[in-house]
């Protein structure tokens, strides 16, 4: 088989989980609470991996104490995967249709806990159908098989809608001829089928459904990666780096994500029976593998840090020196190291949180970005005089929720600006949610926190998302010139129309003369999202549901639209659009960016776009449907806090 050619691998972000509970690995004492390599680990992993088997366990597996599991990955904010494997390709055609039910029927009890299942990574059907054809009569021919995977993946899809869902491919396997004869090789040697054409084949028959797959998800310890030489005939050499990165390529090409389970098969007779010794060959393998793997030039989208069948559970509870706690931390620090990730967005939101509710919205969606290492919120200050006095203790009730109560929030101070009214949400988020700001009259100044903050920061480091009035910003600029030029990276703005406005917008006649001097004096790039752009995007309706706890929530509850809630059928998504794009930027996927040129706002608050060559200033327009964007920042907007804290800060 060819290597299918492609893009360069280069680094990219990635998430990382753990599978701790390897099928026979008792997992309660995990849910106690312990100040220990496991209190690291869960503040640092985006998922955690369970097998489906283990909440109704056969007597081979060791039961998931669902229960105190639930509270605690709700508890600290963790997403749930699930690998499931009870999928019979030989099934028929029915087969898909059954295995679906059976996954629905093992991962309800997350449902009824509350949780959503993040990703399932379906164990079985690749090996299953690697076994079905070619050599062995009577058996199903790829074809079917792969049909009726692809009908079991249409099913899930609507069985888990969101959830994303991967197949699992165990290397070694790739050859008609195997590279190491045993569980696996077998199959491939009796029906002369390997992976690539699996993955093909149920790729194109799922595709066909509209029910792709979302990754490949690669099981192969360290052991067999590095093997080069086929154990059977050992004359033949084996290059599993180049395996990998052109099933990498495979997966690019058809936008597929590529996923990695680092591990090392600890078999108890290479130890034997020796579980200390077997617990630290599989700690320093497993970082010698992440070793391995990025001087190989591999890049995967995520890492599962999983167990090794029994032995880890003999260092259960959390105490022994090479626990699988121990391993998952240092593997953890070793993958940031190794792998560095592009440096967060540091992003001050200036925002009038008071009459909409999308600057609700959009500070959730920069905690959502913020959990995901994408950005880092530096500070709130709020720009238009909410008559309730609790625009500041509504940011504080949000950040808090999210897991930030130590955020810095500042008011404007101005004398009551044009537009002025009462919240319809400030004050009950500010009495019904934790939070210790104070009312906005004596809460500290915008300006000295932005003093503060900017001073603080590498120079040329600050993005500053203008979601309100131009109030704060043209103190800044006419105060502390110097600061704003040193530190301020971008300004994103969400005001006006363009290229030219029919009547002035909102976050213009709030204060049109901040609005002005902003327009006409900031020394730096200034990106303009006009009004137009939220427009068209509708979100809000699926903070349903999110928990009554979500302050985000109860703002969308609070404030009309159109007659209604807004929490009955969303509304647009001004804010949110220029928070996203504050730190996601100008991804040509989302946005057309027309730059070169200079937003001007005259004495009755119109906006006009000029082009000038050297003007710092851009507009955007949506590219593409403006459907997925509203699903990309919608999805940000319910994510479930990663660090959340319950009852009150001190
Ligand atoms: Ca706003």
């Amino acid at each position: 088989m060819k290597e299918a050619m492609g893009p360069p691998l280069t680094p990219k972000p990635y998430k990382i989980g753990i599978a701790p509970s390897h099928i026979t690995t008792p997992t309660a004492p995990l849910f106690a609470e312990r100040a220990d390599d496991w209190d690291e680990v869960r503040k640092k992993i985006d998922f955690y991996k369970v097998y489906s088997l283990q909440a109704v366990p056969p007597d081979w597996a060791t039961p998931l104490p669902v229960n105190s599991f639930a509270a605690f990955v709700k508890k600290h904010g963790i997403a749930v995967d699930a690998e499931f494997g009870a999928f019979r390709a030989d099934g028929g055609a029915e087969e898909g249709k059954t295995a679906a039910k059976r996954a629905k029927a093992m991962h309800a009890w997350l449902g009824h806990r509350g949780l959503k299942l993040r990703a399932l990574h379906l164990d079985g059907p690749v090996r299953r159908l690697m076994d079905c054809d070619r050599k062995s009569k009577g058996g199903l021919s790829l074809k079917q098989a792969a049909e009726a995977t692809a009908v079991f993946l249409a099913e899930c899809r609507k069985a888990f809608p969101g959830t994303r869902i991967g197949l699992i491919t165990n290397f070694p396997n790739w050859h008609y001829s195997p590279e190491h004869p045993g569980m696996l090789g077998t199959w491939t040697q009796r029906s002369g089928v390997h992976y690539r054409e699996v993955l093909e084949a149920v790729h194109r028959a799922a595709r066909g459904k509209g029910a792709g797959f979302d990754f490949v998800e690669v099981d192969c310890p360290l052991n067999y990666y590095r093997a080069t030489r086929n154990r059977a005939n050992p004359s033949r050499r084996v290059n599993n780096p180049a395996k990998f990165k052109a099933l990498q390529r495979w997966c690019v090409q058809r936008n597929v994500e590529f996923w990695l389970v680092v591990n090392y098969d600890t078999n108890p007779q290479r130890v034997a029976g020796k579980a200390a010794l077997g617990a630290r060959l599989f700690h320093d393998e497993t970082l010698a593998y992440i070793r391995r793997l990025r001087r190989d030039g591999v890049f995967p989208d995520c890492f599962t840090i999983q167990s090794w069948y029994k032995l880890p559970a003999k260092h259960l509870p959390e105490e022994g020196g090479h626990s699988f706690m121990h391993t998952a931390r240092d593997s953890i620090r070793l993958i940031r190291e190794l792998y560095p990730q592009p440096d967060p967005v540091k992003v001050i939101l200036d925002t009038d949180m008071s009459g909409d509710c999308d600057d609700a919205g959009a500070l959730g969606l920069l905690h959502a970005l913020a959990d995901l290492r994408e950005c880092e919120l530096l500070a709130v200050v709020t720009n238009r005089k909410d008559l309730a006095n609790a625009s500041a203790a509504a940011a504080d009730a949000i950040n808090t929720y999210y897991g930030r109560p130590g955020i810095p929030i500042g008011t404007c101070k101005e004398k009551p600006t044009a537009l002025q009214r009462t919240s319809p949400y400030t004050a009950a988020l500010r009495d019904g949610f934790p939070n210790n700001t104070g009312p906005d009259d004596r809460a500290p100044d915008a300006l000295d926190i932005y003093r503060r903050v900017l001073k603080a920061q590498p120079d040329g480091s600050v993005t500053v998302c203008s979601v309100g009035a131009f109030s704060n910003l043209a103190t800044l600029w006419r105060r502390e010139p110097q600061l704003v030029r040193a530190k301020v990276r971008r300004l994103v703005a969400m005001g006006g129309e363009f290229p030219r406005s029919k009547r002035a917008e909102t976050n213009i006649a709030t204060h049109p003369e901040a609005a002005r001097v902003v327009a006409a004096q900031w020394p730096g790039e200034v990106i303009w999202h006009g009004f137009e752009v939220g427009q068209v995007l509708i979100t809000g309706e699926k903070l349903k549901h999110t928990p009554a706890s979500n302050p985000v929530r109860r703002a969308y509850e609070l404030r009309r639209h159109r007659g209604r809630p807004s929490i009955q059928g969303g509304q647009p998504s001004y804010d949110q659009a220029a928070a996203l794009f504050a730190v996601r930027g100008a991804s040509p996927k989302s946005w057309e960016v027309i730059s070169g040129g200079r937003v001007s706002v005259d004495v009755e608050g119109l906006t006009t776009w000029r082009a000038d060559p050297s003007g710092k200033h851009a507009y955007v327009r949506i590219a593409g449907d403006p459907k997925r964007l509203a699903a990309e920042i919608e999805a940000l907007m319910i994510a479930p806090p990663k660090n959340r804290t319950t009852g009150m800060t001190p």
